[in-house]
């Protein structure tokens, strides 16, 4: 196995298009699942469940009706996907991501797509309310980034068809970002917005980030200054979220049409969408290494244990063997004895030969000493108490021979040697690759 390579996942023409950190994803992503020697496989053959490590980031963006979240996403991904508008437009979960072909998948599919997100099943009523966007499009790092647009939240009486809160709060989880958009009009204080942020704050507050969006629809610099401190305070005051100090930048979606002279820090928001992809890709060697060295760990406990099995096993059957034979022997030189004492020596030299007969003799005659030591009252107890001591010891051998360890055959053990060299030489020299591919990446984009 020593010789396979793991099958690159691009070819020339895709790592002409994709990015490197694309690439790296991809290929930790099809070591883990190649069907013949991947790692998941490897692992499961050895009792380990690993997981295969995500291919993008996972962005939620969550925020009241109408604070642009819709728009943020198009404008991103520089496509009119989802829509948009002053209505109360997204009622649901839409996962958008990139594909090769422009496609629009409904509830069922979309948790085919996505199979971690099974357990929003358990949200009632969810799956009407579930669907994925799959756009073509390339531009700025959306290859290697799922958006989560969610229902726009509003107070009051409107009633949505499934637990709106927790669903979001669940989906937050499992997002790598979570964006809060506030917009200076309307419900910038939603209730339910800042109820869900208290519980995403509690469970994973390192991920939430805050945005005063639509920031050139709230006036001048002052009426938005007052917006955002409102925001803050309110924020603030929230048991859950009191930890003050919040950075809220503010940004819009640009409009040639209509320039504002409001300071745009939309930038900013890719910036830290990039900056979390290179964690993930860190994070994604890093695990990758961690995975190697939990199968090799496995593998060479599994080897010492066989080892340690086999030694047990080949003292078990020395004490099955010595039992069975003394089982055998002792009764049948017991009688053996009353069959000799029936013989002359003379006999005995003439059928056996002087040397065997000799030897013969001498433990017959042992045994007869003893016999005749015995009192003649307790014989029958004697034979007794023999017979059982006898049958015990087939017992015993029969209960040794039954107590060894299953231990590797050959070809498991050859397997799993294989596995190991297979992961120290081809998978390490692969991750090392990977790892200064990433690095070399990280200084040229220092450079420029
Ligand atoms: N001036 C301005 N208008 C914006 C901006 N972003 C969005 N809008 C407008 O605000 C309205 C609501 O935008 P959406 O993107 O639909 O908002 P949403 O948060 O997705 O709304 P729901 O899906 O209903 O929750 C639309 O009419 C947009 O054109 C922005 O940055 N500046
Ligand atoms: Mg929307």
């Amino acid at each position: 196995m020593s010789g396979r390579k793991p099958r690159s996942v691009a070819n020339p023409l895709e790592s002409a298009i994709t990015s490197p950190s694309e690439r790296i994803l991809k290929e930790c992503h099809s070591l883990y699942v190649d069907s013949d020697h991947g790692l998941v496989r490897i692992a499961g053959s050895l009792g380990v469940r690993l997981l295969p490590p995500r291919k993008k980031i996972i962005v939620m963006i969550m925020g009241n009706h109408s604070a642009g979240k819709s728009s943020f996403i198009n404008w991103y991904v520089e496509e009119h996907i989802q829509k948009t508008g002053v209505a109360i437009e997204t009622q649901g979960f839409t996962f958008i991501t990139s594909g090769r072909k422009r496609e629009s998948l409904t509830g069922n599919a979309t948790l085919h797509l996505y199979p971690h997100f099974r357990p929003l099943l358990e949200f009632k009523g969810v799956t009407d309310y579930l669907s994925a966007e799959i756009s073509t499009s390339k531009q700025k790092k959306f290859s290697l980034v799922t958006f989560v647009d969610t229902p726009g939240l509003v107070d009051g009486d409107m009633i949505y068809p499934f637990d709106v809160n927790s669903a979001i709060t669940w989906m937050g989880e499992q997002a790598d970002l979570i964006f809060v958009f506030f917009d200076p009009m309307g419900q910038a204080l939603c209730k339910r917005t800042l109820n869900i942020v208290e519980m995403l704050s509690e469970k994973c507050g390192d991920k939430l980030l805050f945005y005063l969006s639509k920031a050139d629809e709230a006036g001048k610099e002052t009426d938005r200054q007052r917006v955002m401190m409102q925001i803050v305070q309110e924020l603030c005051r929230r048991p859950g979220l009191n930890k003050c100090g919040f950075e809220m930048p503010t940004i819009y979606i640009p409009n040639p049409q209509k320039p504002s002279r409001c300071v745009n820090q939309i930038d900013g928001v890719c910036q830290t969408i990039e900056k979390t992809i290179n964690q993930a890709v860190q994070k994604t060697l890093d695990q990758l290494e961690k995975d190697c060295d939990l199968i090799c760990s496995t593998i060479s406990s599994k080897l010492e244990q066989d080892r340690a099995d086999a030694t047990y096993n080949r003292s078990v059957r020395l004490y099955s063997f010595l039992c069975g034979a003394l089982g055998i022997f002792l009764p049948a030189l017991f009688i053996l004895s009353f069959i000799v004492n029936t013989f002359s020596k003379e006999q005995l030299d003439e059928l056996l030969g002087e040397g065997s007969a000799r030897v013969l003799i001498v433990f017959t005659g042992i045994m007869m000493y003893l016999w005749d030591w015995i009192p003649e009252d307790g014989q029958v107890l004697f034979v007794i108490i023999f017979g059982a001591f006898c049958y015990l010891l087939l017992l015993l051998a029969k209960y040794f021979s039954g107590c060894g360890n299953k231990t590797m055959t050959k070809k498991e053990k050859r397997a799993v040697v294989e596995y190991s060299d297979y992961i120290q030489d081809i998978i390490k020299t692969k991750k090392a690759k990977l790892y200064e591919w990433y690095l070399q990446q990280c200084a040229a984009e220092y450079d420029l």
